[in-house]
């Protein structure tokens, strides 16, 4: 860790779910962190309110700064007064059925955001590593497994302007030689996923008809199924991405998909609910224009180069994230996911939520 005690990084996107993990992990690891995150009247950092420390105290290394994807001059000005030695460029408007909604913004914040902080790094001449956060959205409706040599086929908003950053950063690496890198990640959660998504929004529910506040929860397709993994272990892979000798691009994923049906099944009978078909309807208004029914990552590459595997998978997780809602209404958890985390990961640097 010693040669990494001066290191600085700068995130965009530090008050989402994976910059809260990043922020914490880079701290953990001796860095200096900088974050960008948008202005807005209310507070929106509460993800690394834990962090946060007055910056008038000696030794602070947690900073945030106002900046947008979509505003030229706050990226180029962070760029050069903080002078990152690693950009984390994790921000994003990173809903599929919201891209569908506000494609324009999506594609301004998510495609030419990614080409602005390009820019920025490029004219600053700096030596700088930059991590994209690339999505397995992009594979869209190509047969699983994926992974790295697998075309690209998006059915949304979202995915388009992912597959957009995904070549602009490589077009940056190949013409003006920056350790440019994307990671294709998988769904990955944690007590810390937005509530709009839908693992997030199923435990959020099971606990909130536990405490008897809620009686229903409405949900749009249960067949899509997904690759789910956990927020934490990905965020390391972040790091260990640019950390390589060279710049090079990985698919991130458990190699298990399970569908929204089962998600549901796990995570009702976990909490003791039993059966969650008396609980559930199906709202139209949550299906997608074009959906993308499958996603199986295959992640041998990252397994050989990086070392990396993950020790979360999907049961795990469905209970990691039911005890910490019931924790967050002051409900006694079931207990086993808490359990898992302490077992699994004895030197986990987050804090649990
Ligand atoms: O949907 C179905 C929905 O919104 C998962 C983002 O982080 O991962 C995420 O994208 C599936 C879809 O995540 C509801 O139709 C059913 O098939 O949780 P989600 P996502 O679209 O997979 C990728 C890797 C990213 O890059 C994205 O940024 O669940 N589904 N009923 C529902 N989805 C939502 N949100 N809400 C429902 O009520």
């Amino acid at each position: 860790m010693e040669q990494n005690k001066k290191k600085k990084a700068l995130i965009t996107g530090i008050a989402g779910q994976d910059g809260s993990y990043l922020a914490e992990f880079l701290l953990s690891k001796g860095y200096e962190v900088h974050g960008i995150v948008r202005w807005d009247s209310i507070f929106t950092t509460q993800r690394i309110d834990h962090l946060y420390q007055d910056y008038h105290i000696k030794g602070v290394r947690l900073f945030t700064h106002y900046g947008d994807m979509t505003d030229t001059g706050s990226l180029e000005k962070w760029i050069n007064e903080i002078k990152p030695d690693e950009v984390y460029h994790l921000a994003a408007q990173s809903h599929v059925k919201v891209s569908f909604e506000m494609p324009e913004f999506t594609t301004n914040t998510d495609a030419l955001g990614t080409l602005r902080i390009l820019e920025a790094i490029k004219n600053s001449n700096l030596p700088i590593r930059f991590y994209m956060a690339a999505s397995s959205e992009q594979f869209g409706s190509s047969p699983p497994p994926q992974n790295e040599n697998t075309p690209f086929n998006p059915r949304s908003p979202y995915a388009c302007a992912k597959v957009f950053s995904y070549y602009i950063t490589r077009v940056y690496r190949e013409a003006y030689g920056i350790f440019a890198c994307n990671g294709i990640f998988y769904n990955h959660e944690s007590p810390r996923r937005g509530p709009t998504f839908v693992t997030k929004k199923i435990t959020r529910a099971v606990a909130r008809i536990k405490a008897g506040l809620d009686k229903k929860l409405y949900l749009g397709n249960l067949e899509a199924k997904r690759d789910w993994g956990f927020a934490p272990e990905y965020v390391e892979v972040m790091w260990k991405i640019l950390q390589q000798e060279k710049p090079d691009d990985f698919v991130i994923a458990t190699g298990e998909a399970h569908s929204v049906r089962e998600f549901l099944t796990e995570a009702f009978q976990y909490a003791g609910l039993g059966d969650w078909e008396p609980y559930v309807e199906i709202d139209p208004r949550y299906f997608r224009p074009a959906e993308v029914e499958v996603l199986i990552g295959d992640a041998t590459k990252a397994k050989e180069k990086l070392g990396w595997q993950p020790k979360i998978k999907f049961k795990d997780l469905v209970k990691i994230m039911v005890d910490a809602d019931f924790r967050a209404l002051g409900l006694t958890p079931p207990g086993e996911g808490d359990r898992i985390l302490r077992e699994k990961f004895p030197n986990r640097w987050w804090k649990v939520d």
